[in-house]
């Protein structure tokens, strides 16, 4: 679908990153081009290189390998636009700070270990293996995972438990509708998640001072898997996934900490018991399996009663309030009616 985005051509070429690309795409459309209400086209890339070849996007940053068959779907289909959502007023983390701020131990640990040691990371083909309590097992290409599902725009607030915060307009799919085509069964109470082991791509898997036990791994009880809000992540700010960001398919889970959305998943295991998961393995007084984002229950280093907003801005890092369930309550609460949330962080 050709439309004209002027907006983003007025633009010198050496300005155009892909927040500004996106921003006056979104400007654009808010124009009224005669696109369905709640529907959206945020393939930025595929019209701003059809109609000026120097314009630089997203696609010419050292976003690592992107799937040929991703980049056609975001290009090729309408991104259903998150709607609804009480963030309209919130700023979104500039692309910068979403893409060069990371954790993603894998790479290191420092928080610019994972864009810097991330672009050669190569995600092409990718396929995920599917095991445990369900019908459907077996190693699945991603692409036949993802491409029978629409791309959903859905802006989060993310918020670590190390006390930062951003907000990002991820692309993906709601996570419940592709465990249903999976056909978990009956015994089925959990789903295990891990993350790729490749110590030639990941060099920390290769270190002998790396403190976690790969392959890194998450879990989320099955209704909490299936509420609406969790998604499989494959791209932000309209294109694919970067590398450091968990390409080419990571969870994201927004009530939770930060660390409960697991990056570039390999395995998806059905299981009628808890799984272990990555942080709780290492430091249990610290890091639960719930993690929900709760700013009575203070981290033992950390307090959760605020959190800073990224970027900081001057001096004067932006603090604001932590909400209960990371502002999600009105949709999540009633996942834990009943449950002591200070035993269960
Ligand atoms: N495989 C893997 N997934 C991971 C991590 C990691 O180190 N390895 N870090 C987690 C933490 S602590 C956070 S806060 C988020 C950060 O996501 P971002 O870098 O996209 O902001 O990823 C999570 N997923
Ligand atoms: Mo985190």
């Amino acid at each position: 679908m050709l439309i004209r985005t002027k907006s983003s051509l007025d633009i010198p070429s050496s300005e155009i990153t892909p927040e500004a690309v996106y921003h006056s795409r979104r400007s654009f459309m808010g124009l009224g081009l005669g696109i369905p209400a709640g529907v959206s086209l945020l393939s930025s890339a595929a019209t701003v290189h059809g109609q000026n070849s120097t314009a630089r996007t997203a696609a010419d940053l050292n976003l690592a390998a992107k799937p040929r068959w991703l980049q056609q779907k975001l290009q090729g289909e309408p991104v259903v636009a998150a709607s609804g959502s009480s963030l309209a007023k919130e700023s979104l983390t500039p692309f910068e700070d979403v893409s060069t701020y990371n954790n993603f131990y894998e790479f290191g640990t420092d928080k610019t270990d994972p864009s810097t040691r991330a672009e050669n990371f190569s995600v092409d083909p990718w396929s995920v293996e599917v095991t445990g309590e369900c019908v459907k097992q077996g190693k699945i290409a991603l692409e036949d995972l993802i491409k029978p599902h629409f791309l959903e725009e859905r802006v989060y607030r993310l918020r670590c438990v190390e006390a930062w915060s951003m907000v990002i307009p991820w692309i993906g799919v709601p996570l419940g509708e592709i465990l249903k085509k999976l056909e978990p069964n009956a015994d089925a109470k959990f789903v295990e998640f891990v993350t790729l082991v490749d110590p030639k791509q990941f060099p920390e898997q290769g270190s002998r001072f790396a403190t976690i036990d790969w392959p890194y791994r998450e879990g989320l009880r099955m209704d909490e898997a299936m509420h609406p809000l969790s998604i499989l992540a494959l791209g932000l700010y309209g294109d694919v996934l970067p590398a450091q960001n968990g390409a080419p398919l990571r969870l994201v889970v927004p009530w939770k900490y930060g660390f409960k959305s697991i990056k570039s998943i390999v395995r998806i295991n059905f299981r009628k018991d808890m799984p272990r998961t990555t942080w709780s393995d290492l430091q249990p007084s610290e890091y639960g399996f719930y993690a929900n984002v709760n700013p009575a229950v203070d981290h033992p280093r950390w307090s959760q009663a605020a959190e800073r907003r990224l970027p900081t801005a001057g001096l004067i890092p932006s603090r604001v309030p932590t909400l209960p369930f990371n502002g999600y309550a009105d949709d999540v609460a009633s996942l834990y009616a009943g449950m002591d949330l200070r035993r269960f962080y």
